[in-house]
């Protein structure tokens, strides 16, 4: 460990910034081996703050170099300041004065990707959540709000693209020859959206006009090769701007919204005032290198950085615990636009997948946190599925509980009484209940307790009474420093389903319906339910209306009829999945047991009317279609083992192959798309279906299909087709897969993008010797352990091969802590990412555990970064 433990901050020693900075002037003189910043801070001290002659203490980064400081025409001597410990204390201050500091720093040499840095031949910043402080000394806390002037200084020939926030308000020559541009941005804002781009990059160039009938001009730069695949980014930033105009009514304030690609970033792209940096796998897109997934992907985090333009920039937290405030609302804001834009259910469908998978599981192990955390080591290690989705899945609630318009009521007077504010999201909340006159006070308790709630849910029925009673209870599990839960305020949405499959109405609070909202908020209650026909089978949970585990004893006969005959399309999907959920638990039971794996499955009848069901939605039948992941049934067992379940999984997939093969074909071949490629919900879903059923026709065996899947393959003109066929071939282990891998590189290696989708499942695919193949991939010419998406899809593809990461020799999880020793220096934020996979020790199988413990042992013997501290020693606790 290292020599000094990293110490926490906490929630409740929150105060209020000692100083303010007005204005916040920079002057970037660019250069590939040293940049001079040079920045004057027009400061003052906080009339809030009760520390009336407080030090001014800035934050810094080690790679900061201080030439100089000056307080308004004063050069301060030595004596005057100190420097230590990542911050510049100035003792004795004026009560309002301009700082000017001079400082030096690396961009070429920062390995971190946070603060100014190159990728590929340009200069770009990434500054949320402290990453400032990596350019120069500053108030880096994000309630100190400034209006920012921006120069940037640069050799013209190599740079004539020169970008920052808000608007360009000068350009020239300086005397030495190099061109100087100024940007002015007239927001305050914090320093964490404060944005620097340079370099030689072509544009694509729009407008969109306001619903005030202003003019936006819109550019999207990348480097030159990509600029003809951003056409899709484009398209998609207009439709959310107008959508944003409609449901929440917020218009864009500048005059100019820039978008710029880069290839090394370290998350999926940042919401900077007026200038969105973004990971170029997030905006790039072309019919013949992007699959349908990445297309959705693209539209969602291009949606989800604009609304961040009201949700985050104009009202923006007042300090990182209040994360979720921003990023909870702008996930319900994109999901939403989504649900609009394609299908809602199967957009709903797809969220709450992932939610379950990999948010639950986060909720149940060492990092576990509310969305609102109470302390932090390191910030950058809470951008997490917690504060994002199941942050996102608060908000949801908010809106289920008001309705539709009573949180339009709530948005507009959050967005109206805090314009220009750093808030809590205890403001959002009461905003929420100002406008519509209701209390949320037990409703709070999601934003501090950790845990996934688990309700329990028992019904009887009277036939003579007509009346259907249900008994729910709630449970929290224990969490890191939260033993013990209070009952929290659960919508649960839910309605009945009668014989012959058609919804039941009942009488509840006096009023007959089909569907209520029940109000879940003690630790044991009963909800009566009058007039009910006949004995119902309850549908509950509909849209997944809360983030919890729902545990109602479903028979096999009750699920099939909630899957063929519920009204809520979610529930049919939630109903398969239990089904599939039940019998593969089995199938991992008897495998643990040496026993033979059953060869009954109900799920074959359920798959055979489904498909002999010409009027559903095809992207539905294909999620039904998917079995529950390998990563979901890890998080459902209380000890996980991940060979059974990869046993069950394979044995479950070729029964099912096998009894519905005639059925398959039949799916495939009538879903085929003739017209020219389009990301629209029409097509991706005949193409979801389509690639679903020749997975399953490939494994059945037949030999008709082998050769239909490498025809796929050869004859696709969109890489969802090709990369499909590619996935099914060398994942059923056909023959051609050797040298369909090698063609699919050499036809791709130009495309950095496509490079990484054959990384990643070169890496996954199970072979002899994987750990060897996985070594050599990371010595492949086309490997590069800077660029984040390349380090992700191969240490990704690895954490999919079962065979190779789960060796019970360790080798897996041993070479995975190498890569984390290595990267922890380099890049902390991406190595402390790269230790999920061993945070779930205490859950492995006993001989797993063991080798993934030693593994985390021998990290924390390393000199540690923060980020990777925070992980490994809450995981060892
Ligand atoms: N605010 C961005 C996510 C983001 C967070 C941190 C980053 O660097 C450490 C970069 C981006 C978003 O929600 O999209
Ligand atoms: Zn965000």
């Amino acid at each position: 460990m290292s020599e000094q433990t990293p110490a926490a901050v906490f929630l409740k020693d929150y105060k209020v910034p000692d100083f303010l900075i007005d204005k916040t002037e920079l002057t970037f003189d660019l250069d590939e081996t040293q940049t001079v910043v040079t920045s004057r801070l027009h400061i003052r001290r906080n009339p809030e703050s009760d520390a009336a002659t407080a030090p001014l203490i800035l934050d810094g980064g080690e790679d900061v170099k201080l030439i100089g400081v000056a307080i308004d025409k004063y050069e301060l001597p030595k004596e005057e300041y100190n420097v230590s410990n990542d911050k510049l204390v100035i003792t004795a201050t004026p009560d309002a004065f301009i700082l000017t500091c001079e400082t030096l720093i690396e961009p070429q040499n920062n390995t971190r990707l946070e603060g100014l840095y190159r990728s590929s031949s340009m200069f770009c910043t990434q500054c949320e959540a402290e990453g400032f402080r990596h350019i120069t000394y500053y108030l880096d806390r994000p309630d100190v709000m400034s209006v920012f002037t921006t120069t940037i200084i640069a050799d013209e020939s190599r740079y004539p693209v020169m970008l920052s926030n808000g608007n360009e308000i000068e350009r020239g020559k300086t005397e030495d020859g190099k061109t100087f541009v100024t940007w002015h941005d007239p927001f305050k804002k914090p320093a964490y959206l404060f944005a620097l781009v340079a370099g030689d990059l072509e544009v694509l160039n729009d407008t969109f006009t306001t619903m005030s009938g202003r003019d936006v001009a819109l550019k999207i730069f990348t480097e030159k090769h990509n600029i003809d695949k951003v056409d899709f980014a484009m398209d998609s930033l207009k439709r959310s701007m107008k959508w944003d105009e409609e449901v929440y009514g917020r218009e864009y304030d500048l005059d100019i919204f820039m978008i710029v690609a880069v290839d090394d970033f370290n998350m999926g792209a940042m919401e900077n005032k007026g200038l969105n940096i973004f990971n170029s796998s997030c905006l790039l897109a072309s019919p013949e290198t992007t699959t349908d997934d990445a297309y959705l992907r693209v539209e969602a985090v291009v949606a989800h950085e604009y609304f961040h333009n009201w949700s985050g920039n104009r009202v923006t937290c007042r300090d990182w615990f209040q994360l979720s405030l921003k990023e909870g609302f702008t996930v319900f804001r994109d999901q939403s636009f989504s649900a609009d834009t394609h299908s809602d259910v199967v957009k709903r469908v797809e969220d709450v997948s992932f939610l379950k998978t990999a948010q639950f599981a986060e909720d149940a192990g060492p990092m576990a946190h509310p969305i609102r955390p109470a302390s932090f080591i390191e910030i950058s290690n809470f951008y997490t599925l917690t504060i994002y989705e199941k942050g996102a899945e608060v908000v949801r609630m908010i809106h289920t509980l008001l309705g539709a318009d009573g949180f339009r009521k709530g948005s507009d007077l959050y967005f109206e009484r805090h314009d220009g504010q750093a808030v809590t999201c205890d403001d959002f909340v009461s905003a929420m209940e100002d406008a519509n006159g209701v209390d949320l006070t037990q409703f709070k308790r999601w934003y501090s307790q950790a845990g996934t709630p688990i309700l329990n849910v028992t019904d009887s029925y009277n036939e003579t009474t007509q009346t259907y009673t249900l008994n729910v209870s709630q449970m929290t599990p224990p969490t890191p420093n939260q033993p013990t839960k209070l009952a929290l305020h659960i919508p649960v949405r839910a309605g009945l389903i009668g014989p012959d499959n058609q919804p039941l109405s009942f009488t509840v609070d006096g009023k007959e319906q089909t569907e209520v909202v029940l109000h879940v908020n003690q630790a044991e209650q009963t909800f009566i339910f009058e007039n009910v026909a006949s004995r119902p089978v309850p549908s509950l949970l509909r849209g997944f209306s809360a983030p919890v585990k729902l545990d109602y004893g479903y028979t096999t006969d009750q699920l099939l009829q909630l899957m063929s005959g519920d009204v809520d399309g979610f529930n049919r999907w939630s109903a398969s999945q239990q089904l599939a959920v039940n019998e593969l638990l089995n199938c991992v039971q008897q495998y643990q047991a040496g026993k033979d794996l059953t060869e009954e499955s109900s799920l074959v009848s359920g798959f055979e009317s489904l498909l002999a069901d010409s009027t559903l939605d095809s992207a539905m039948v294909a999620l039904i279609l998917s079995l529950p992941s390998q990563a979901y049934l890890s998080e459902l067992s209380g000890v996980i083992d991940p060979h059974a379940i990869k046993a069950a999984r394979k044995h479950l997939r070729l029964l099912i192959a096998s009894s519905l093969e005639k059925e398959f074909k039949k799916i495939y071949e009538a879903n085929t798309v003739t017209d020219a490629y389009q990301a629209s919900a029409g097509q991706i879903a005949k193409r979801s279906l389509k690639n679903a059923a020749l997975s399953y026709w490939v494994a059945s065996g037949n030999d008709e299909a082998k050769s239909a899947v490498v025809r796929q393959y050869r004859n696709a003109d969109n890489m969802t087709d090709q990369f499909s066929a590619l996935s099914i071939i060398v994942n059923n282990q056909l023959a051609e897969a050797d040298d369909l891998m090698s063609a699919f590189f050499e036809q791709w290696k130009h495309e950095s993008l496509v490079v990484n989708k054959w990384l990643m499942l070169s890496a996954s695919r199970e072979q002899e010797n994987g750990l060897v193949q996985i070594k050599e991939l990371m010595e492949h010419p086309y490997f590069d352990i800077k660029n984040p998406n390349k380090l992700r899809a191969v240490i990704g593809g690895l954490g999919q091969n079962v065979e190779t990461f789960h060796n019970l020799d360790g080798s897996g999880y041993a070479f995975l802590a190498d890569q984390i020793i290595l990267m922890n220096k380099r890049n902390p934020q991406i190595a402390s990412r790269l230790c999920t996979p061993l945070t779930r020790w205490k859950r492995m199988e006993s001989r797993l555990s063991e080798k993934m413990k030693s593994q985390l042992e021998r990290i924390a013997s390393q000199d540690l970064s923060k980020d990777v501290y925070e992980v490994v020693s809450k995981s060892l606790a």
